[in-house]
Parts: structure tokens; C-alpha cells; sequence
């Protein structure tokens, strides 16, 4: 196999092989770049005074890694601005809180054109490129205008939004069009790929786009593809099964006392839903006044983006907003909501799920989503949980038997509590069952073969999300090396 160059944004420094509590795509993404002896190219996080596109190589658990420092204004404009106050409110539906900065459009690109002049050393011919993420999207035309003429991929993490949002971009054509300049576009479910498919229609009448997702355009040929990410289940289910997550787990139920366990965990972001998710649980405990004093909803939110003042709006709202329902609900012996603002390793988060009635995961737009799978891999068979799933997260399309909730409705979300917390054993093991055997079948390892046997085929005869998750079912006994956590790329 070809060797692979991965490049993101992010790129946490390389740890010991082995070493646990890694994130799913992490070990997924490493073990790829070790077979073919690759390299993970991107942003140190670190700040210098003045760009000089010095690559900084370094070498663990045998993955290599090449890192760049970037200059204040390139943080401020393409990292805190187009990336993360242009794009990703704008691919997340939220025009309102999008910024059209014409500094930040330009940083943007001048960052993209760096991260390229900087890496051209570093490819040789037969090297595949997989870029990550809405950061980078302009990486594989900057490439092409250096000549790079490797077969370069590039996968979307977030949603991609309907066309009339998209519309609301200034130079909007300009960023699909680089777009153009990759030989495979991955997104994460089809309706993300649906709504790029028709921006292109609408936007290019010129282009022809067959049956199979492959679009000719400007004399090029691209091929789209929905290629859902996964968790490494079997690296996860083992962790729920661990004496540690056992130990955190039994602390929890220790402190519940008897009452039913609501959990949530998520980055702590507008996207996430968590205020709309709150106000559906105090329709709860309003609507069914039987379940105050008998359930408990924990919140694990770790601050992220903090240097963005949308997010530093949605704590505040979230700060008072918890206040608020313990203030009306909480009792002497009991308080309604724990909403913490810290991260945990995964293991305990693990024994967390594992013990919770009910998994509360109602995003108003996410690209995937793996907290779902998380929780449903964390499961003991014959106990399982519920998870409430947000219809609007990718990870819907493929978990049709989790109870999916409009976020946007404090009655939908109170009424699935409520149906969760009474729900049958027998109804949450028929439920369970289909969403565990997904998750495992379409797990991390699956996404990146999907991914791989598309950008290294040729035309038409690529492999399909489908054919890959029934191919290699043993390749899965992966090694368990180093890496980040999927939200690190951000
Ligand atoms: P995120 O928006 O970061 O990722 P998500 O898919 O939920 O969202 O992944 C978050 C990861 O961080 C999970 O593995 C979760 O367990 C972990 N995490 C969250 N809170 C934590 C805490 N308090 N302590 C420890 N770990 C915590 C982006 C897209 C998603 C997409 C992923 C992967 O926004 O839609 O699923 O990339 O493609």
C-alpha cells in the first residue's frame, strides 16, 4: 500500500505505544500511518512570533509526526476566525452566529497556502493525502497549483449544509470549487453528501454527476462518498468491562442513592443543544412531578473554543440556566442537575455510560457524533440503557432504533425521557441489540478501510461504505497505539 500522509489541523504530540485512554480515530488513523510507515502533518497548537515554516519532526509508538507553529494573526484569522467563526457555525446552521470577516477569509487562505508550501517537501509520488476537516478545505487546490499530482482525499467531519445557508458565504463558489481539486470528497452520512450534491447542481449546471457520486467538473473528476465514522468498539466495550470503569461506575451509583442516572456528555458547544437539552429535562421533572427526587441528569461539558466569544455567551447561558433548575427543583437530599465542567479519561466515562438508564445525546447538528456510540457500546447486554438521539446528528441515519427526538422541542425531549426512564427490559434489549451490532460492524477501523479502498481505487470500481464493513472483519484486531481525541482536530 501506498504511504499515507495525513494532515489536519491539529496534531497532539506523539505518546508512548500502547498508552490507553486514546480516542477511537486516533488509533484508527495511527495504525494506518504506522503500516505504511506514513506521516501526520499539521499545527503544533503552538504560537511563534513570525511564521518561518519550520517543520518539527518527531517520532513515537512508530508514527511520525510533522508540526508547524503558527504566528498570532494566523491563529486569530484562519483558527479563531474563518475555522471557527465563519465555517463552523455557518456548517452547523447557525448564520446567526456566523462572522464574514474579509481578514479572516484571508487568513484562511494564507494559513492553507503555508500548511502546503510547507509539507511539498515532504510528499513523494506514490503517497496518498488524506486532508481532515473544514480548517483545510482549500489545501488540495493549493497543492495542485504547487504540482502535487498524488491522488489526495479529503473528509469532512462536520455537516455540510443545505445549499441556500451555504449561499449566505461570501466567496462561497470560490470554496467549493477548491473542493474540485481533490480526487474523493468523504462526508459522514448521506444527507451531507445530499445537500453538497445539490449546492453543486444548483451552483454548476455544467457539472455531471453520475449515480455513483462521481462528478466531472472543470476537467476534473471527483468522487463523493458517505463514509460514517465509528468508535473502536471493541477497544471501548472492553474499557466499559474494565475493574476501573467498574470502580467509577459504582462510585456514581453510590452517590445517585437509588435514582436513575440521565447522562450527557459533550463538548461544550452551541452545536450541542445542551440549553434546549436542559429545558427538555425541566419539562420533565415539571410534566411528571414523580421524577423529582427520583432521577438525576449529569452534564460532562469541558470548555472548548474559549477564546471565542460565542462560546463564552453559551457557558454563561448554561451557567444560569443550571442554576436556575436547581434553584426551582433541587431538594436538601437531592439536586436534579450535576452539570460539570471538566473532562474525565475515557475509561471512566465508560463506567459512567455503562450505569446510566438513559444516554441523552440531542445535538442541533452534528456531523456524527460518537458520544452516542460511546454510550451504546458501553451497555451491559442484559441491562442495557436508552439512547435518546437527536434526529439532526449524522449518527441517526445509521441508529434508527435509539429513540430520535426533535432537540428543538422541550416537549419531544420530556416525553422520551420520560418513555426511557419507564421503558421495559425486554423493549431496551430489542432496541439495544441493533444499534451494538452497528456500532461494532461499522466501527473506526471499517470508516478508514471505506476511506482507503476509495482513494487509492481508480474511477468507478472503489469500494462502497457497505462492501467495506463486511470486508476484513478480522483486520479489526487492531493495534492500540497513540493519537488524539476526535475533538482535538478542532
Ligand atoms: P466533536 O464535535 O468533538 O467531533 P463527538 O463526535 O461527540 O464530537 O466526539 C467527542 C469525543 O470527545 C468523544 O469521543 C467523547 O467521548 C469525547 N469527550 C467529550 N466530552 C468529554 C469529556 N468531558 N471527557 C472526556 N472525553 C470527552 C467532531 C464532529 C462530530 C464527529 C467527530 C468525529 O463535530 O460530529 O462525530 O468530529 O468525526
Amino acid at each position: 500500500m501506498s504511504r499515507l500522509i495525513i494532515v489536519s489541523n491539529r496534531v497532539s504530540p506523539p505518546v508512548g505505544e500502547g498508552q490507553a485512554n486514546q480516542g477511537g480515530l486516533a488509533v484508527a488513523l495511527s495504525s494506518a500511518l504506522r503500516e505504511t510507515n506514513g506521516i501526520w502533518f499539521g499545527w503544533s497548537g503552538n504560537e511563534i512570533e513570525q511564521f518561518t515554516g519550520q517543520i518539527n519532526m518527531a517520532r513515537a509508538g512508530g508514527v511520525t509526526s510533522a508540526t508547524i507553529d503558527l504566528e498570532p494573526q494566523d491563529i486569530d484569522e484562519y483558527y479563531n476566525g474563518f475555522a471557527n467563526r465563519t465555517l463552523w457555525p455557518l456548517f452547523h446552521d447557525r448564520t446567526d452566529l456566523a462572522e464574514f470577516e474579509r481578514t479572516f477569509a484571508g487568513g484562511y487562505e494564507r494559513v492553507n497556502a503555508r500548511f502546503a508550501e510547507t509539507m511539498l517537501p515532504l510528499i513523494t509520488p506514490d503517497d496518498l493525502v488524506w486532508v481532515h476537516d473544514y480548517h483545510l478545505i482549500p489545501l488540495g487546490s493549493e497543492l495542485r497549483q504547487r504540482d502535487v499530482k498524488n491522488r489526495i482525499g479529503f473528509f469532512l467531519h462536520t455537516p455540510w449544509p443545505v445549499a441556500r445557508l451555504l449561499l449566505s458565504l461570501p466567496h462561497h463558489r470560490q470554496l467549493v470549487e477548491a473542493l474540485f481539486d481533490y480526487d474523493l470528497l468523504g462526508f459522514q452520512c448521506q444527507a451531507w453528501l445530499d445537500s453538497f450534491l445539490e449546492y453543486v447542481r444548483d451552483q454548476f449546471p455544467e457539472a455531471q454527476i453520475d449515480a455513483k457520486g462521481n462528478i466531472r467538473v472543470g476537467g476534473r473528476d471527483v468522487r463523493v462518498v458517505s463514509c460514517p465514522i465509528g468508535i473502536d468498539a471493541k477497544e471501548f466495550i472492553a474499557g466499559a468491562n474494565s475493574a476501573e470503569a467498574a470502580k467509577a461506575g459504582q462510585a456514581m451509583l453510590k452517590s445517585l442513592d437509588g435514582r436513575s442516572l440521565i447522562i450527557g456528555v459533550d463538548r461544550l458547544d452551541y452545536s450541542k443543544g445542551l440549553e434546549q437539552r436542559f429545558h427538555g429535562y425541566e419539562r420533565l421533572l415539571l410534566d411528571h412531578p414523580d421524577y423529582q427526587e427520583t432521577v438525576s441528569l449529569l452534564q460532562i461539558a469541558p470548555p472548548s473554543r474559549a477564546d471565542v466569544v460565542s462560546y463564552q455567551d453559551i457557558r454563561k447561558q448554561l451557567d444560569a440556566l443550571s442554576g436556575h433548575i436547581n434553584g426551582e427543583f433541587a431538594t436538601v437530599h437531592w439536586v436534579p442537575l450535576r452539570y460539570v465542567n471538566r473532562g474525565y479519561d475515557r475509561t471512566s466515562l465508560a463506567g459512567m455510560f455503562r450505569i446510566a438508564r438513559v444516554g441523552l445525546v440531542t445535538p442541533l447538528r452534528d456531523g456524527m457524533n460518537l458520544v452516542a456510540k460511546e454510550y451504546v457500546a458501553a451497555q451491559d447486554p442484559e441491562d442495557p440503557g436508552v439512547l435518546i438521539l437527536s434526529k439532526f446528528a449524522g449518527a441517526a441515519e445509521q441508529m434508527q432504533s435509539a429513540l430520535l427526538v426533535n432537540p428543538f422541542s422541550p416537549e419531544e425531549l420530556s416525553d422520551a425521557l420520560a418513555q426511557a426512564l419507564s421503558m421495559p427490559l425486554e423493549e431496551r434489549k430489542a432496541r439495544w441489540q441493533p444499534l451494538r451490532e452497528s456500532v461494532e460492524r461499522e466501527d473506526v477501523h471499517c470508516w478508514l478501510r471505506c476511506f482507503l479502498k476509495a482513494l487509492s481505487g481508480k474511477g468507478a470500481d472503489v469500494i462502497s461504505f457497505d462492501e467495506a464493513r463486511h470486508q476484513g472483519k478480522n483486520k479489526q484486531d487492531a493495534e492500540h497505539p497513540e493519537g488524539i481525541e476526535a475533538r482535538s482536530f478542532a
